[in-house]
């Protein structure tokens, strides 16, 4: 298992977590993600065998967010 953290731009309510974390928790190896608002970032907890981090970020792009 592997966790992640990454900076993500354009999240500002309670939608854009739904909509993050919905889209992350799709993929398959995706055990876990927090979205820290204030912060601006996403903590993923993934398995590195099922999922990339490329796929990952790919996802939240499509999700309409950036990913610094
Ligand atoms: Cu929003």
């Amino acid at each position: 298992m592997k966790t992640e953290v990454l900076n993500v731009e354009g999240m500002s309510c309670s939608h854009c977590v739904h909509a993050i974390t919905s889209s992350i928790t799709a993929l398959k190896g995706a055990k876990d993600v927090n979205v820290d608002l204030s912060a601006k970032t996403v903590r993923i907890e993934y398995d590195a065998e099922e999922l990339s981090l490329d796929s990952i970020k790919l996802a939240i792009g499509e999700a309409g967010y950036e990913v610094v």
